[in-house]
């Protein structure tokens, strides 16, 4: 077992797999597949020709970086959720106006640190202030600094999606409650050809299955669970009606798997769901922000419309 991780968030993951395991259908959150290795197969996906989101919301963010500075405005107090390897938020310091402090909030602790520090020797003067944070708990920011601008959160990358629209809500509230007189800037992955986003999520390298499965090796190293990982198998397809993607784990035969010596049976072709990545039209995404009191300001989208980001307001 490894012992190299806190305590606390090693029973947080033991007590949610329990749960997992007990459920029918079972399920766990996405946010476990962010270990240092999850960590890094997913920078490796966002490189993947098939996995359009990153590459084209990056785009989206060289071409209108100078437009959203206009709309943070003077000494912005900028947050970032889900914040991974702060490729994109270059972009926007690059033109932002004397940024009072730059908030990066992930879950991945390791992670965090070295991109911070990074960073930080590239924007030498830059306040940076990394927060090891799960945001998909009601989160508490640093006090704003007195003085300085609107409180803007950037949340790109369509991680919006991970929620069910009731945690969608909520995380919109959320920013309500903690953003007064600021924004969000989201990004967001809308709705195309069934293809286009089936292929992303069933790439040709396998990495978005590794990527899947790692979720097993995690919990075999720090749970001491025995998930056979040749019996189980990546599943991703778009659930259209629905608007999402769902992924899953899908077990190749029947078989028992052990966590803290309670034995939990899946049945052939039963599933460990593991995410819902939830596609959007640019209504949606306005009614959604409206029904938790946001409002609705500019979209800077691709000459395709595959991603779009979203200015909202909260008043
Ligand atoms: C980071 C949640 C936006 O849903 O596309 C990528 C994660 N999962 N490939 C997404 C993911 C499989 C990604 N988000």
């Amino acid at each position: 077992m490894d012992m190299t991780i806190p305590e606390s968030e090693r029973l947080q993951f033991m007590q949610d797999m329990q749960t997992a395991l007990s459920q029918t259908p079972k399920r766990i959150s996405p946010k476990y597949f962010y270990d240092q290795a999850g960590s890094a197969l997913f920078d490796s996906i966002c490189e993947l020709p098939e996995y359009y989101p990153t590459r084209t919301e990056l785009s989206i963010l060289q071409s209108h970086a100078a437009d959203m500075s206009a709309c943070m405005g003077e000494n912005p107090d900028i947050i970032e959720f889900g914040a991974g390897s702060l490729q994109k938020i270059r972009y926007l310091l690059n033109v932002a106006r004397n940024p009072a402090r730059y908030v990066p909030m992930d879950i991945s602790g390791p992670h965090l640190k070295a991109a911070s520090a990074e960073l930080q020797t590239e924007f030498v003067s830059l306040k940076i202030l990394p927060v090891v944070a799960d945001y998909t708990n009601p989160w508490h920011l640093p006090s704003a600094l007195p003085g300085t601008g609107k409180r803007v959160a950037f949340f790109p990358g369509s991680t919006i999606g991970n929620f069910s629209p009731a945690q969608a809500h909520t995380f919109f509230q959320n920013c309500v409650q903690h953003l007064r007189g600021g924004a969000l800037l989201l990004g967001v992955d809308l709705i195309k050809s069934p293809d286009v986003l089936h292929a992303a999520y069933n790439d040709s390298q396998g990495v978005t299955a590794a990527f899947n499965l790692n979720i097993l090796t995690r919990a075999n190293r720090e749970l001491g669970c025995d998930f056979d990982l040749t019996q189980f198998a990546h599943s991703a397809f778009y659930n259209a009606p629905l608007k999402r993607i769902e992924m899953h784990l899908l077990s190749l035969k029947s078989q028992i798997v052990h966590l803290n010596g309670v034995p939990y049976a899946f049945e052939q072709g039963e599933t460990l769901h593991t995410e819902y990545s939830h596609k959007f039209t640019i209504a949606g995404v306005q009614q959604a922000a409206h029904a938790a009191g946001l409002e609705t300001g500019p979209i800077w989208t691709d000459p395709q419309q595959y991603f779009g980001l979203f200015w909202l307001t909260i008043p």
